[in-house]
């Protein structure tokens, strides 16, 4: 385990342009830590983390929870529901901190602005990661996708349009925020296995929130 002597100071916000529409917008959220995970936990209460089976049969090692349309994955694929197909009922509705912060970071991005409907939830214990891929499930791509990440930091790949192609790694830490939409919108990305650590607000975990429209 290490412990991150500057977590609490880190350097003044800056951003990162990864290529045409991607952005990384590092700090954008620091202060807001706390809310966020507010929000964050009152959505696991009502959908309690889970690790989804893959199409090819994989368990995911990323735990995952969600609100407004929610997601799914078995044989049959990936896709998005509105409602929970065991209860019936509907996902919860996505937090207003939320919704707030995916207008405002896309139109910091210089993007229109964005109402979500899906918001998706990552939990990454030490070890966890996620492969290459592309979000192409959503039913149009030229709403952007807005990423933020919580607690632990992470390597961020970032490729191109193709599975081959080179990607770039870019370290992400508490705070930080993604807007990628545009030329990038199909990219691919992925996040490399998270190391042990603890961050003094969300403890051995890195979280991330994506926020998209879906349906
Ligand atoms: C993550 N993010 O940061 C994984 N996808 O944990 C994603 O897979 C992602 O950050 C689409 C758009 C932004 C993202
Ligand atoms: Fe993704």
């Amino acid at each position: 385990m290490t412990i991150d002597l500057f977590e609490d100071s880190p350097p003044p916000p800056w951003r990162e342009q990864l290529g045409p529409g991607a952005v990384v917008m590092h700090g954008f959220v620091r202060d807001h830590g706390p809310e966020l995970l507010a929000a964050v936990n009152g959505v696991i209460a009502q959908v309690p983390w889970r690790h989804l089976t893959t199409p090819g049969g994989f368990v995911m090692s990323v735990a995952m929870s969600w609100c407004g349309n929610g997601w799914t994955s078995d044989h049959r694929g990936y896709r998005y529901s509105e409602r929970d197909s065991r209860s019936g009922q509907r996902w919860p509705p996505i937090p207003d901190i939320l919704l707030a912060l995916a207008d405002e970071a896309s139109r910091q991005a210089g993007f229109a602005p964005f109402i979500p409907d899906s918001c998706l939830i990552n939990r990454y214990d030490p070890g966890s990661k996620l492969s290459l891929h592309q979000d192409k499930d959503e039913r149009d791509f030229d709403a952007p996708i807005v990423s933020v990440s919580l607690g632990l930091p992470a390597v961020f790949q970032f490729g191109g349009l193709r599975r081959g192609d080179p990607a770039r790694r870019v370290p992400l830490a508490h705070g930080d925020v993604v807007v990628w939409g545009g030329p990038s919108r199909l990219c691919f990305h992925g996040i490399m296995p998270v190391k042990e650590g603890y961050h003094s607000l969300v403890g051995p975990h890195r979280i991330n929130i994506t926020l998209r429209k879906a349906l």
